[in-house]
């Protein structure tokens, strides 16, 4: 097509900034599970965003933090690698938090890389505006942003704005990804960040982030799709909390993951869930490997 536009945008900042909550909101669909806790994205996320003359590719990364484990370090890289290889990045901010050591090493990245970025300052719905004003003077002090956007991804309010300012960043391109993609993501790894989205909501502290989910099968039959999965974790007692009295806690995640997977998919499902000990599997290349978290070459 003529006058067709495209460009990778990369969702970068902190845990818990709302990174995914805005790339739900942009491409309009649930493909990256977000929750209260810091740390819920583990890997890149693309959502593909089409619009009648333009395709937008966004880039969600994991919150950038001091990592403490081999599986943090990972993060930490598929955040900040990810700078390497887009046109443009948004940087969301929590406005109730404001700048800080995450902000100032992305910052340092884009600089580096001579990547430009909008800024999307978020959680406004959460604060004044008299509290929002210094807010954005001391980001602008930090970085020349092409846009400063406050905005809240919860309720949608400045979404639009952001979407046209991101706009600008695109550039005649091709169609990267085929136009009914919304991400590149499979079924099987969504299904695995479903349950994954129930474990940090529903356990309490280090437990759900010393876990990892496995698809083990996925087969869609007719009118149901079964599906059986293993939830890792990395001690015997986290097991028989991750089980809970009777069993109720796992049955408590396991409804949850379902209802929210047939809502997705559109479909009846099935789901059966296990739970296991790998010790320390976040400090295990090997085991980190298994679970799909490895740098591609
Ligand atoms: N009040 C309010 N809460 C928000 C807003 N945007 C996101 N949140 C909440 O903030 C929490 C974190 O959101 P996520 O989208 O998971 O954050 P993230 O940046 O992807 O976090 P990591 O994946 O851990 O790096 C969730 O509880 C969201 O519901 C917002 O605009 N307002
Ligand atoms: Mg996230």
């Amino acid at each position: 097509m003529e006058n067709f536009k495209s460009g990778f945008i990369a969702i970068v900042g902190r845990p818990n900034a709302g990174k995914s909550t805005i790339l739900n909101r942009l491409v309009g669909a649930k493909i990256a599970i977000t929750t209260a806790k810091p740390q819920t994205t583990r890997n890149q996320i693309l959502g593909i965003l089409n619009g009648e003359d333009y395709q937008m590719v966004f880039v969600d990364t994991p919150g950038v933090h001091r990592s403490k484990t081999r599986l943090g370090e990972y993060m930490n890289r598929a955040a900040i690698g990810a700078i390497d290889s887009v046109d443009a990045a948004l940087l969301m901010a929590d406005a109730t938090k404001g700048f800080g050591p995450a902000e100032e090493r992305i910052i340092a990245e884009l600089q580096a890389k001579k990547i430009p970025a909008v800024l999307g300052l978020n959680k406004i719905d959460r604060l004044t505006r008299e509290a929002l004003l210094p807010q954005i003077a001391a980001f602008s002090e930090k970085f020349e942003f092409s846009a400063i956007v406050p905005l809240s991804a919860k309720t949608g309010d400045g979404a639009k704005i952001l979407l046209e300012e991101l706009k600008k960043f695109l550039i005649p391109g091709p169609m990267y990804y085929p136009e009914d993609m919304i991400t590149d993501k499979t079924e099987r790894e969504i299904m695995a960040e479903f349950i994954r989205e129930k474990l940090l909501s529903y356990l309490d502290q280090e437990i759900p982030h010393g876990t990892a989910v496995e698809i083990m099968e996925m087969k869609d039959e007719k009118k149901i799709c079964r599906i059986s999965a293993d939830i890792v974790c990395e001690k015997a007692s986290h097991k028989s909390i991750i089980i809970g009295r009777g069993g109720a806690m796992l049955k408590r995640v396991g409804t949850a993951a379902r209802e929210e997977a047939e809502a997705f998919f559109g479909k009846k499902i099935y789901l059966q869930l296990f739970v296991k000990v790998k010790d320390d599997w976040r400090n295990s290349n090997f085991m980190l490997r298994n679970l799909g978290f490895s740098d591609k070459e």
